[in-house]
Formats: C-alpha cells, structure tokens, sequence
C-alpha cells in the first residue's frame, strides 16, 4: 500500500502527466524538480502500463508486477513448492522440478536471484523468461503465455550458479535473430573429477550454454577464476561475466589479493565450432561436452575461445549498453565502472587488436560500491552504489572522453540517495535496444525504518524512480519479502496472456464428465474427474486400504477466471485447475476413514457445498 500513501496526486489516466509530483511524505525531495510523468497511483480500475518480473529469491518463485504501481499480481512457482496452485503437489510439476526414485521431490528450497527474458531483433519478444537458482543450480524457464513455469535445467559440475543472461541472436546464422541459448555462470570452484588441461585438479567454475527451447545444456566452458553475473552482445557473438575471485580462492580475504581481476569474454561462434569438431572433453557424471576456457589454452587470439580483460578489484554487474557498443563492468571494491568496446574484442580475437586491455575505452570514478548498471534511451547509464546509498546517473560518451583526456567532461548527470544499500536496478526495457528512459526501480538491501517495524527481519526496500527528465525523482518506497535480487520491466503490450487452456494440450484430459469413474487394475487405481462449478463429477471416491492412486481432474469450466481447488482432507494433497486445465495427482491411500475432499478456490455461490467424500475401505 506504499504506493497509495499520497505519492502523487493524480487526476487522470496514466498517459497524461499529473499536476503535481509530491514524494512520499514531503520527506524524499529532490529540490527543484519539474513536473514529470510518472504517475505511481492507479484510479480504482486502472491498470499498470508495464509488467515487472521479479526473482522471488528464497521463495524460488517469480514475481510479477504492475508497474509503476508497484501492485504484485501473481508468483509464478519454478524451485519450490507453491500451496495456491499445487506445485510440487501435482504429477505435472513435480515432473518439471524433478523427483527422487520414492517419487518426492528432488529439492523444496531455492535461491532464486536473476530473471531475463527472451529477446527478438533487440528487443523483448515476450515468449520466455528464465530465472536461476543459486542453491541447487537450476535454471527455470517460465511461458509467458500462460505465466508458468514449464521446464526446469539442471547444470552439472557447477555451484552457486549465478548470473543468467539469454543471448540476443545467433552468432553465425543471419536468419536467427532471437534467442535460442541461455548462458549461465557458475560462481563457485569445485573439484573436477580429472582436471581440465591434464594434470591435477584444481576447484574450477564453468560457464554454462542451455538450449532456449529444449532446456538441454549444450556445453561448457572451464575458466580460470570465478563466473558471476552475465552480459550478451546484440550481434550474439559475444558473451562475458565479471570475475570477482580471478585468485582461484576459497576465502574472501585471499578473493581480495589481486588488485584487478577480470570482465572475462566467450567467442561463441567458436565455442560451438569446438564442440561440433569434438574438442571437448566430458566428466563422469554427464554428457555434456566442456570446452577449455583457461588462461593458457587461450593464448592466441586467432584461436582463442575466450579473452580476460583486466578490471579492478573485485567487480560486480556487467551490463550492454543499448546502444549495442559497450559492456560495462562496476568496480564493487573499486569506485570506478570499466567500459569495454565489444568492436575492439572482436579486433582482439581477429588479431587485430595486440592488448586485449585496450578494449577498455573508459575506466571512471562513480563512488563507493557500484554494483549494477541500468539504462535510459539518451545515452545514460544509472549505477547503484551500495556503500553511498545512491544511484548515480552518468553519462556514457561523457565518460569515454573524460577517460581520453578531456577534464571538462562531465560524465556525472546526477545522484540520488536511495533508502538504503541499493543491489540491483533496472528501467524499462533497459538492456534493450529500445529502453524507453522512463521507470527506474532500484532493489535497496535494507529498509531500516522505512516501514513499520516488524521483529527482527526487515522486508526490502524496492524504489521506484522517475527518470524520464534530467534529474532522477524519487516515487514511491514499497516493502518486498527478501530476498528478490533482480528484475525487468517491459510495456505491457509486449504480451498477451492467455486465459483459458486448451483441453487438447493434456494428454490425460477427461473431456466429459460421462468418461469419470473409479478404474481399478489390481492395487493400481485411476480415477477420474471433471469439474464445474459448483460440481465435481463424482459424489464419492472409493478405495481399498493400500491401493496406489492416481487421481485426474480436468476442470471443465471455460469461463476466464472460473478456477477450482481440490484438496484431499489428511492426504497432503491441495492443487488447482484453471479453466480447461487437468492436472493429476498420486498417493496411497494408506489411511483407512471417511475424508472430505473440496474446492479450495472460490468459484461459486454454492463452492463451500463443492465437495465429495473419499472412502478408504479397511
Ligand atoms: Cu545479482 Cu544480488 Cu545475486 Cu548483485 S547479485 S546485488
Ligand atoms: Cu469450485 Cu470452489
Ligand atoms: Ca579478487
């Protein structure tokens, strides 16, 4: 409700410009500001002008929400188990998270920190996002026709997978210009079963590709150092991560000895000609073929698969400017943002460049603890700096002359204090090539006394800012549950959601209600179901103490909104069914009794008396 606390006095629709912009409290000022845009409070009825999908950290979920109003809309489970829906619940998601041989799940915890979404000619094209989970090293893939989850990759030989990016075109291939990999860094050193170049091991960390469409993992790269966050260039062709530990060390005090480690490169072209001519090696537990990526393997540039440029101390983000020209690296323990000209990498890998640090066109001071880098369209660039509690707006070209030489460059637009210890922000389609410099939503870690106090854990400050004039304003302040990380935000005409399901995309469906029935093969039980409100299609269940039950509910209902629940009494079994969907659930019916079964979701004026009884005969 933050966003309804006075933010700003609107009197109209979205698209026309408010009166009068008055911040949160009269206390958030940003002194002689003009009128600008952003209007954060919504009119009863009105919707957002964009979607935000947020990483939903512990809870393994993504977030969407409106934007500006900052309204949360709906979680979209991927690595943990979600009570609304039934994932983890239903055979169908627990198929996608994965299940141990005693048909339970392989993992109920994750951390999720990084959401991005598919990309076509630049630009979003609104077919899938993808989220990872830190824990376990999973990467999810979430349908935005359906804002679902429905595949989920595991990496092998890695830990603590972190940074995800999508690629934004094939390297080679003219025709394909959207995405078809996600490449994934492992941030974490682990021992490989028999090292890399020969020799012995050494904890090592991969870069990882997987198939946009199909989720396989296609290969990987081992590297010297570490894998973080990820950055893709608009032409496909290159790939790059920060490297925090380019030590190779397992303490953070020996993590902070070098006093520059690297924005390591990955030609990707290359990378998969080396697969396909079979220079790769694989390890016991997977197929998957692992290109060398070390220091010494790739020394010439007329081969080499990657390329280490050199960045200060201990780097956070790398982010592509819009532009399609730059990466851009901040510096964390270092005050400065590194930019890298991707022409010049490429001259470097094509012999034509002798230093692949002289790919680096600027190198400039922004303050204390920059970690993330954003966007607008007008060439500038907005990076939040954890220790001075601000995000600083500069100026790319600004800073590239001032690195050259010109001092009367002023690279520094503006700051702004946010409340308090920014991590990650993002605008509006912001590693696009078409960010429209209007939003800017900065994740602060700690919220202090922004909101009412709560015990000991304190929700996240997420800020929203209006950057669509010269200097930034501040919005609004909203609570969130830790620990989301990261997030994007794109127009809400990018995507058109679909509401109701087709019942020929289930194979189990049962189509009419005159196909229910309790079907026995031994112990082995199906049973099937249909739902309409306010009915389900049996009256009773019954079963035999011990029988194995799989039970199929396909929900009838083909009117928008008209979902159904079903939970078994005592069982542990809670799921829904949207409208033409069926889902399927299995137990044992290793309780003898009477159990109410009954529609969790309201549906109906008569959906309390939606339930039947399940009968386990002793
Ligand atoms: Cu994206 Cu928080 Cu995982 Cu930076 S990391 S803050
Ligand atoms: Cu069906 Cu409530
Ligand atoms: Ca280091």
């Amino acid at each position: 409700m933050a966003s309804l606390a006075g933010v700003v006095a609107c009197t109209d629709k979205g698209s026309t410009p408010p009166a009068a912009v008055t911040p949160a409290g009269g206390a958030i000022t940003n002194p002689g500001q003009g009128t600008h845009g952003v209007v954060t409070h919504l009119k009863p009825g009105e919707l957002d002008t964009y979607y935000g999908l947020w990483s939903g950290g512990h809870t393994g979920d993504v977030r969407v929400l409106g934007l500006p109003s900052g309204r949360e809309i709906l979680r979209i489970p991927c690595f943990v188990p979600d009570a609304l829906v039934g994932w983890g619940v239903t055979n169908e998601s627990k198929k996608i998270m994965g299940t141990r041989p005693d048909g339970s799940l392989r993992y109920n915890v994750g951390d999720s920190h990084h959401t991005h979404a598919s990309y076509k000619d630049g630009n979003y094209d609104g077919r899938y996002a993808w989220i990872n989970d830190k824990l376990n090293s999973r990467l999810a893939r979430i349908r935005l026709d359906y804002f679902t989850c429905d595949k989920i990759a595991d990496l092998p030989n890695v830990q603590g997978f972190h940074g995800i990016f999508p690629d934004k075109r094939d390297p080679v291939d003219e025709k394909i210009n959207y995405t078809t990999r996600v490449f994934c860094g492992g941030e974490f050193g682990v021992p490989l079963p028999d090292g890399i170049s020969g020799g012995a091991s050494k904890d090592r960390s991969l870069f990882t590709c997987v198939d946009a469409e199909s989720m396989e993992v296609r290969w990987q790269v081992v590297v010297d150092g570490n894998c973080d966050l990820i950055a893709t260039s608009y032409d496909g062709k290159l790939a790059a991560t920060n490297q925090y530990n380019t030590e190779n060390a397992t303490h953070y005090a020996e993590m902070m000895a070098a006093e520059r480690d690297a924005c390591l490169f990955f030609n990707i072209a290359r990378i998969e000609a080396a697969v396909k001519a079979g220079k790769f090696k694989t390890y016991a537990n997977s197929k998957v073929p692992v290109v060398d990526g070390t220091h010494s393997a790739n020394q010439d540039p007329k081969s080499a698969l990657t390329a280490y440029v050199s960045v200060p101390k201990n780097p956070h983000g790398v982010n592509a400017t819009p532009d399609q020209k730059y990466f851009i690296c901040a510096g964390k323990l270092s005050p400065t943002a590194t930019v890298i000209e991707l022409s010049k990498v490429l001259d470097w890998f094509d012999g034509k460049l002798e230093k692949i640090d002289d790919a680096i066109v600027a190198e400039v001071e922004l303050g204390l603890g920059p970690l993330h880098t954003a966007f607008d369209d007008r060439g500038n660039a907005y990076t939040t700096l954890f220790l001075d509690s601000q995000v600083v707006k500069w100026n790319v070209a600004a800073a590239i002359k001032f690195h050259h030489g010109d001092k009367n460059a002023k690279y520094v637009v503006d700051r702004l204090d946010v409340h308090y210890q920014p991590g990650h922000l993002n605008a509006s389609h912001s590693e696009t090539i078409a960010p429209d410099g209007k939003i800017l939503a900065v994740g602060c870690k700690f919220s202090k006394d922004r909101f009412l106090p709560v015990g000991p854990l304190h929700p996240e400050n997420e800020q929203l800012i209006d950057i669509s004039g010269d200097k930034m304003v501040l919005l609004a302040d909203h609570p969130v549950r830790g620990e989301p990380h990261d997030f994007i935000i794109f127009k809400r005409e990018l995507v058109r959601p679909k509401q109701v399901y087709a019942l020929d995309d289930f194979p189990l469906a049962v189509k009419d209600p005159a196909e229910s029935g309790v079907f026995r093969n031994g112990k082995k039980v199906t049973v099937k179901m249909t739902s309409q409100a306010p009915a389900f299609s049996l009256n009773e269940i019954r079963l035999k103490k011990g029988d194995e039950v799989t039970l199929i509910l396909t929900n009838l209902d083909k009117i928008e909104d008209l979902t159904h629940g079903f939970a078994i009494s005592r069982y542990n079994v809670n799921f829904i069914v949207n409208p033409q969907e069926t889902a399927s659930v299995s137990f044992v019916a290793d309780k003898p009794g009477v159990f109410w079964c009954y529609c969790t979701h309201f549906c109906h004026a008569l959906h309390l008396e939606m339930r039947i009884r399940m009968i386990v005969e002793a």
